[in-house]
């Protein structure tokens, strides 16, 4: 492969290239990691170092990098017809076959599909279509959308209104209006002397504390990611889920799972509602469709939704130049088709899953670790100062330290990427990943804890 200049791609990173979530002055001091190769679970940087890809990505390739077959349906597709639009009565092969596809591998009250470019549109589309849906329902007074504190749903002005991220509803404002948060089901954060399995009913019994303020009658929807990704892999206790199906059903208000992340294998089912035992009006997808090899997004529409608009619509004014785009639909085929052939789905269901669970809570072993938690290919721990009976019990750091970031550094050089959110931190694997990998990234970040505890003592942190 040609040699990269790392300095020179480095300059001209920050003199031009404005980033996602990123202090540029700080960034630009030490320069960005530049990665230049993929190949299953291993990417490679400029300079040569090869790390393992705990977080796919950004929670999106599940099938690994480095498909050559995902390169020739797309180089196929794109000699064949690269671009055409699905507006003014026309379609394209992949965009319906791929709806067909979905149709086939999601739950069975779906039979429908918007495509969009990405998750954040996916939701932006679902703002507008719940609220049509009311309005064609002849209740358009019907448009709150109750969503969660600390949600991940994107980075446009809905997807940040909809999410629950301080910190974002802190700039560029004023948001979307008619949308409320309610606390996440975070048994570490809220469930002080509860179950867990107590604690699930509590948190959605907010939601029923919510809509009874708010009047049943104005709410339209409740959103949530069956697992929060973005805010830190928080698990929600197995309660939860089905008494927010239960509320919902008995206020009449649709359900949707913001499945993102969740979708695509990613907690070993095809959609995270399946394992969280719940029927959602509508579904987010993007990320794991492609395995983030193209950009792709979407929404899947049950059929109480679709047969309204549908049925009754006429014109619903919305959609974008990339909406079934061919190219990013042939390779989410290609994508859905290699995860058919190799059984990932199955395969982290019922092995590398339980796998990864039993080697993971091993590192709660750690003098650092005061919980572990997984489910399916996500999961997270928590680093404390001095550990306690439960993780209520541990005193945690000073959030100001920034024990997570110095910990993330360490996972660095230890050669495997983990992401840190605060002192939680987190990893979501390729999908591919076998045992004996699994194997290898445990000791890659127990090796990671280790020097995160020697640099603190130094430091006089621990
Ligand atoms: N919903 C969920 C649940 C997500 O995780 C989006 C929507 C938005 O998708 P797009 O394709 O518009 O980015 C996401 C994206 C992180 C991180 O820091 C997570 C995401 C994006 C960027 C950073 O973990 N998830």
């Amino acid at each position: 492969m040609e040699k990269i200049d790392t300095r020179a791609i480095q300059q001209l990173d920050s003199a031009h290239y404005l980033h996602p979530f990123t202090d540029h002055l700080a960034l630009a001091e030490k320069g960005a990691r530049v990665m230049v190769r993929g190949d299953g679970i291993w990417l490679w940087d400029s300079e040569g170092n090869r790390i393992l890809d705990g977080m796919s990505g950004l929670w999106c390739v599940n099938i690994g990098y480095g498909r050559t077959s995902m390169c020739d349906a797309v180089y196929k597709q794109m000699q064949t017809l690269p671009f055409y639009n699905s507006f003014f009565n026309t379609t394209n092969v992949p965009a319906v076959q791929l709806a067909a596809k979905l149709v086939e591998i999601s739950p069975p009250q779906f039979n429908h599909v918007f495509f969009t470019g990405s998750g954040s549109e996916a939701n932006d589309t679902i703002v507008r279509m719940v609220r049509r849906y009311w309005e064609l329902k002849g209740q358009p007074q019907r448009h709150v959308i109750v969503s969660r504190k600390n949600a991940y749903h994107g980075s446009t002005i809905a997807g940040t209104s909809l999410g629950g991220m301080a910190g974002m509803h802190a700039q560029g404002g004023p948001l979307v209006p008619g949308i409320v948060h309610i606390d996440q089901p975070s048994w570490v954060e809220h469930g002080h002397g509860m179950s867990q399995d107590e604690f699930g009913l509590v948190a959605a019994g907010w939601l029923e504390e919510r809509i009874k303020e708010l009047g049943p009658d104005n709410v339209a929807a409740f959103i949530g990611e069956p697992v929060q990704g973005a805010g830190g892999v928080i698990v929600p206790p197995r309660t939860y889920w089905p008494e927010v199906q239960r509320i919902c059903d008995k206020y009449g208000i649709l359900l949707i799972a913001d499945e993102v992340i969740c979708g695509f294998g990613r907690l070993g089912r095809w959609f995270g509602s399946e394992l969280m035992g719940i029927k959602p009006d509508l579904i987010a997808f993007a990320k794991g469709v492609t395995s983030g090899y193209i950009p792709l997004g979407g929404v899947l529409v049950g059929d109480r939704v679709a047969g309204v608009l549908t049925g009754e619509g006429g014109d619903f004014n919305h959609g974008f130049t990339y909406s079934g785009h061919p190219v990013a639909c042939a390779a989410a085929l290609e994508n859905i088709r290699i995860m058919q052939e190799e059984g990932l789905v199955q395969k982290v269901s019922e092995d590398t899953g339980p796998y990864l669970k039993q080697q993971f809570a091993t590192l709660g072993e750690h003098p650092l670790v005061g919980y572990t938690d997984s489910l399916g290919f996500v999961a997270g721990l928590n680093l404390v100062r001095t550990k306690g009976a439960t993780v209520h019990d541990c005193e945690v750091f000073d959030g100001d330290d920034g024990v997570g970031m110095i910990c993330r550094a360490h996972m660095f050089d230890a050669g495997i990427i983990m992401r840190a959110v605060g002192d939680r931190m987190i990893i979501a694997p390729p999908l591919v990943m076998t045992r004996a990998e699994i194997d290898d990234m445990i000791g890659r970040i127990r090796l990671a804890l280790d020097n995160t505890l020697a640099e603190l003592r130094t430091l006089g942190l621990a």
